[in-house]
């Protein structure tokens, strides 16, 4: 199996912590895509993913996989140890609904922010193959969403260990992914979120996000 990575992108980032909390680093072949050199727009990678997206897996047999839950969710049926998705319905659903949440307001506020604004995203206010002018109110809009997942995440971790419940699960990481994201964009934490600040460093201490 390959997994189509790019190192400083946040969506790749979930899903390589994803694999390397599976245990798979050493059994799935990375293949480093050059996003800010546009290789995702190059002929050939249309066959990995005709939406110019990463993160993406291609399967031994050829088949390719893309948008990040995909990819987590097909590593999580091939190798259900340990699990990241939860092993009850009750607990899958749960995890499930804060990992949208959080991939809802924090990495989309995020992406709202940095794809409304940076100069270097003129004209990719959103990813594939089309052009989408920037708006600007739309990268205020992202603020204030990424305001609304600090508070909820606080309000959550006040009566939680983890996001998802009491494991570790694919929830931490889209939450994780998010919070740094916003964070290169000057959306840091508020100082006041004393149980969302405890939750990050715990998480942030683990080897997978460091990797
Ligand atoms: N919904 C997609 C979002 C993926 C995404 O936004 N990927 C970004 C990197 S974080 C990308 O490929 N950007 C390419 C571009 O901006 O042209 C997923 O979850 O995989």
């Amino acid at each position: 199996m390959k997994f189509y990575d790019c190192q400083p992108a946040p969506s790749p980032r979930r899903v390589r912590i994803f694999i390397a909390e599976k245990g798979l680093l050493d059994r799935i072949e990375i293949v480093p895509v050059d996003l800010r050199g546009g290789a995702h727009f190059k002929p050939e990678f249309e066959r990995i993913n005709p939406f110019r997206t990463l993160p993406a897996l291609e399967l031994d047999d050829g088949t390719c996989i893309s948008e990040s839950i995909a990819c987590c969710k097909y590593i999580e049926a091939a190798f259900p140890e340990p699990p990241l998705m939860g092993r009850t319905p009750k607990e899958q659903g749960v995890i499930a609904m804060w990992e949208h949440r959080c991939e809802w307001d924090g990495f989309i506020g995020g992406a709202e922010m940095l794809r409304n604004t940076a100069p270097g995203m003129k004209d990719r206010g959103l990813t594939g193959p089309l052009a989408f002018e920037q708006i600007p109110a739309l990268a205020d809009r992202g603020r204030k969403r990424i305001t609304w997942f600090h508070d909820f995440l606080e309000k959550r971790l006040a009566e939680t260990a983890y996001v998802g419940g009491d494991a570790y699960s694919i929830a931490d990481i889209t939450a994780l992914i998010s919070i740094d994201f916003a964070a290169r964009q000057k959306a840091d934490i508020p100082e006041s979120h004393t149980n969302l600040k405890r939750w990050y460093d715990q998480i942030n201490a683990r080897p997978s996000s460091k990797i």
